[in-house]
């Protein structure tokens, strides 16, 4: 039997050992996933807590339940340590770290380059690596590869198997998950297509296998610019109605209407969390090396990069029409969390927001019902939320709505406070003639 057959045979009868690598929101479902399927499985770390969590059968991720934990760490299934030397027993490893942006800018390929270097003082014959971090195309071709095949003198698509499976991971949803959401799948060859695609097809439920890993890279980042530059389109959309007198939450509404060929999406303060603000410029960052200008990533980052201003520039006005002064006033700020209902704040415009009503001199406050405080990393300010929503609307001289959650009650918001500025249309019909109300 070839490497490849034995390490198939492996993963389709589940005797293979499996790693993973980071436990984050990506790294610990896929885990449980993994050995709820009947694998056994290894999570890699360099944190403590997170180690020590598992240890006592404790999730710190929302999507999975301590129950799951509890169950697979009793079995003996799902294992954690922060010693990465148990990679040289294991058969197939997935990598699943962080790639932010640099403050300049640029891709941060730090935790993408350490899992590799330590990845690679373990590897042997008979092992398949996937790596699942976003990242731009050729990143598993050009960074993973060499470091990782050289030290050993391995073939890869012989003695070992390299591909890149872009996560789908939605924090929070809870029709898609990570069992029943499709998997691309894009080997370095054919063999380490087929071979990571027999690996994740033991516990996921449909893998969509695609010829090369660019091919699964590009299409993680056409899904997330898709979306990116769709809301860059209606958040000009809403500068260009508001300029022509038109109401632009009516106007998307009667788009939505079209039952094909249309897809909602609605303008806001910005745009949020770890993906769609990010992923996207991974890719206008490779291009430049072609000498490639990506200029629908870069323009619609340029609409909602400015969109904080926006929404403070027309809510400064909304306020002047009313006899209102911005300077001076008791602001409060409706929910920080990027997007409704969850507790994730990372690249909030909330943040951006916030920190431009303090340049005007207001007063801010604000409140999310889960986020308890919030600080500006680059201007230092730190703030916690007030704890009576009601009452802090009742004391303040204008309310401005940036982050949606399902929690507040709207219809009381507007009745009891004195101006409301609503950036996501949370007030809907309440707003309509409501002269206490402005909507962007
Ligand atoms: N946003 C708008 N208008 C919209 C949609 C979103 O302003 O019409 C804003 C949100 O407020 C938020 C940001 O954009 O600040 C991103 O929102 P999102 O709905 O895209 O949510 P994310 O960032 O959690 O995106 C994730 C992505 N999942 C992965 O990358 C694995 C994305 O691919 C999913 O499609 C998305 O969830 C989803 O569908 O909810």
């Amino acid at each position: 039997m070839t490497t490849k057959d034995t390490l198939i045979k492996k993963l389709k009868d589940k005797t293979a050992n499996i790693a993973i690598l980071g436990l984050g929101y990506v790294g610990l479902p896929l885990a449980v996933v993994f050995g709820e399927a009947g694998f056994n499985v290894t999570g890699v770390d360099p944190d403590t807590r997170k180690i020590e969590a598992i240890g006592r059968s404790e999730s710190y991720i929302p999507d999975v339940k301590s129950e799951a934990v509890a169950n697979l760490v009793k079995s003996g299934r799902l294992k954690a340590t922060t010693d990465f030397s148990i990679l040289q027993n294991m058969d197939a490893v997935s990598i699943c770290v962080p790639t932010p942006l640099r403050k300049t800018g640029d891709p941060d390929m730090s935790f993408i380059l350490s899992a590799t270097e330590e990845l690679a003082k373990y590897m042997h014959k008979g092992m398949v690596i996937v790596l699942e971090s976003t990242t731009y195309p050729g990143t598993t071709r050009e960074l993973l590869l060499p470091k990782l095949g050289m030290e050993h003198d391995l073939t890869v698509g012989e003695d070992w198997f390299l591909a890149f499976s872009p996560e789908r991971v939605d924090p929070g949803r809870k029709d898609w998950t990570t069992v029943n959401t499709p998997k691309v799948m894009g080997g370095i060859t054919n063999a380490c297509g087929e071979v990571a695609t027999a690996w994740y097809e033991g516990a996921i439920q449909t893998v969509h296998q695609v010829s090369t890993a660019e091919a699964a890279e590009m299409a993680k980042l056409l899904e997330n610019t898709f979306r990116m530059i769709n809301i860059g389109l209606v958040n000009e959309l809403a500068i260009m109605c508001e300029r022509l007198g038109v109401d632009v939450w009516e106007v998307i509404e009667a788009a939505a209407s079209k039952p094909f060929g249309f897809m909602k999406f609605t303008p806001g303060p910005g745009l949020g969390g770890h993906c769609i603000p990010i992923d996207p410029l991974y890719l206008s960052w490779k291009m430049k090396a072609f000498n490639y200008n990506a200029r629908f990533i870069e323009l619609a980052s340029e609409i909602n990069t400015n969109m904080p201003r926006y929404v403070v520039s027309r809510m400064l006005e909304a306020m002047n029409d009313r006899g209102m002064l911005l300077k001076g006033s008791r602001a409060l700020v409706l929910g920080v969390a990027y997007k409704p209902d969850i507790d994730d704040v990372r690249e909030s415009p909330s943040l951006d927001v916030i920190g431009l009503l303090r340049k005007k001199g207001a007063n801010v406050e604000y409140h999310d019902p889960y986020i308890p405080h919030i600080h500006h990393e680059t201007d230092g300010w730190r703030m916690d939320s007030v704890g009576d929503v009601m009452s802090a609307v009742r004391k303040a001289d204008a309310v401005i709505v940036v982050t949606n959650h399902k929690v507040y009650d709207y219809a009381a918001i507007v009745n009891e406070a004195k101006f409301v500025f609503d950036a996501r249309n949370a007030t809907g019909k309440i707003a309509k003639g409501n002269p206490k109300v402005e909507r962007l």
